[in-house]
């Protein structure tokens, strides 16, 4: 597929999708999807590749879903809009390697819930986050009303989505949104150390992690922690594991 919104470049196992409509504040439309969708597929299929990073074009992150093209939208479009969004999202917390959306601007509605679908989000301090979708007399369509609950409480996402407020990236990391706030100028740098650092390890155990982390939050406590338990043992059977203990012991780097 020839990509026209995404930008890849893919160096030292780390891929960067830069999202550019930056005329629209990079806002997603079906083309976005469509490109999102094929580029995840073929990610899923490398084994080259240790951490996708997220950024956007511009002055923005994401400014939210196309409103231009969802205006003229059937409900019976809007459903199917919404649902491929959602699928699509879905993929991308799904894979399993480590996902970091580096925001660099507006991350509203649709944005904000792309963010939100990464495993985290490192912002520049310029970056403002928002859930701006009552001001249009709609609803959050990317299981932003879901995700935003389970990353900041319940309480601060009704605040965030009944208010329709715009906040700051200050108030983004006070309610958990954001994970680390950077000058702009060095974001990118910023994100590209954190993901080496996680592109460094090569064992199973952050798949494993990952994959815990995020089906263990829709499972009974106990029913999660055989499953932690198994993923555990499952480890010990493997050689990056071994190795990993072994390098320990003889004082060394693991040789992943
Ligand atoms: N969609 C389409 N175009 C957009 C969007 C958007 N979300 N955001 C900005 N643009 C366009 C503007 O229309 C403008 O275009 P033009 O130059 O042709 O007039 C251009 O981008 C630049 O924008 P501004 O001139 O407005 O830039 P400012 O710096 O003055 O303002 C803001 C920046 C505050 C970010 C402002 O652009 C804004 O409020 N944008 C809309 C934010 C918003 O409401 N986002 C939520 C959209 S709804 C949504 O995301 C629902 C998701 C679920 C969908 C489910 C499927 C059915």
């Amino acid at each position: 597929m020839e990509y026209t919104i995404l930008k890849i470049s893919i160096a030292d196992r780390i891929a960067t999708v830069t999202i550019s409509r930056p005329a629209v504040l990079n806002a997603l439309n079906t083309l976005f999807f469509k490109e999102m969708d094929h580029f995840l597929h073929d990610l899923q299929a490398r084994d080259d590749v240790r951490v996708l990073v997220i950024t956007g074009e511009g002055k923005a992150f994401v400014a939210g879903a196309d409103i231009a093209e969802m205006s003229g939208m059937t409900p019976e479009e809007a459903f199917e809009f919404s649902r491929f969004g959602q699928n699509v999202f879905a993929s991308l917390e799904k894979l399993r390697i480590p996902v970091i959306a580096a925001v660099n601007g507006y991350a509203l509605g649709g944005g904000c819930e792309l963010a939100m679908a990464c495993d985290f989000r490192i912002a520049s301090k310029l970056a403002k986050f928002g859930q701006p979708e009552m001001n249009l007399g709609l609803t959050p369509g990317y299981a932003g009303t879901q995700r935003l609950s389970r990353i900041s409480g319940i309480g601060n996402a009704l605040y965030l989505i009944l208010t329709a407020d715009t906040i700051t990236s200050d108030d983004a990391l006070r309610i958990g949104l954001v994970q680390k706030l950077c000058e702009p100028e060095t974001l990118m740098e910023e994100v590209m150390k954190l993901a080496s650092k996680l592109a460094s390890n090569g064992s199973g155990a952050l798949p494993a992690i990952k994959k815990l982390i995020r089906d263990g939050i829709s499972l009974p406590f106990e029913e999660a922690s055989i499953l932690e338990a198994r993923a555990f043992s499952t480890s010990f059977g493997e050689a990056a594991t071994k190795e990993g203990m072994k390098a320990f012991m003889e004082k060394r780097k693991p040789n992943w």
